[in-house]
């Protein structure tokens, strides 16, 4: 009996990544998981001082006429590149407030680079390209990640009491974010954030 509760409970255990990791699943109303959303978090104690580093590059290609990533999370302060591989030029610009800038055409294997300076979302477009669309999400944690095609994203390390944080550019509230506070104990399954968007989820045409 207490041998087959352990087992359970180390099971149990086995399924949840670690007990400092924060793990959140965004999903429809209907139950569809929500793919590219940007899942942050800020402890109640503050985030750790120093530079914030995540484990992709600061770079927004532009390949077959489309920016790659669709979304790009990086800390405030990061200088992005955004290397052109097409045989056409790009004007890359975005009008957000706050990350407005603007990259004047530019051609094949070249490249120009913006430093963003201020927390929030810079939503990225072409001048040439009405379809090339992208965002850039500025962020002062070192705990931010997209979720997945399964709607999950997992930040190491994220423990503690906090506020959680769920953008993605079509979730119906103001800034497009969902904002929840979080307890300090962490449920086995992950907090499940339900967001309304604006159109079902669809896979990205390319
Ligand atoms: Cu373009």
């Amino acid at each position: 009996m207490y041998r087959a509760l352990i087992l359970a409970v180390t099971l149990a255990w086995a399924g949840v990544a670690h007990a400092s990791d924060l793990s959140v699943v965004v999903r429809t109303r209907a139950g569809a998981p929500v793919e590219n959303a940007v899942v942050t978090f800020k402890p109640a104690a503050g985030v750790p001082t120093g530079p914030i580093r995540f484990e992709w590059p600061m770079r927004l290609t532009q390949r077959n006429i489309t920016f790659d990533p669709q979304v790009l999370i990086v800390p405030v302060g990061a200088e992005v590149a955004f290397p052109n591989f097409d045989s056409v030029r790009h004007h890359v610009y975005s009008f957000s407030p706050g990350n407005r800038f603007e990259l004047r055409l530019f051609g094949r294997d070249e490249t120009r680079s913006y430093r963003f300076t201020k927390t929030g979302v810079a939503a990225v477009g072409c001048n040439i390209h009405d379809r090339m669309s992208a965002f850039i999400v500025v962020v002062d944690t070192p705990y931010a990640m997209k979720t997945g095609a399964d709607g999950r994203a997992t930040l190491p390390g994220a423990s503690g009491a906090g506020v959680l944080t769920v953008w993605r550019q079509d979730v119906r509230s103001p800034s497009n974010t969902i904002t929840r506070p979080i307890a300090e104990t962490r449920t086995a399954a992950g907090e499940v954030v339900v967001v309304d968007l604006r159109a079902a989820p669809t896979s990205h045409a390319h």
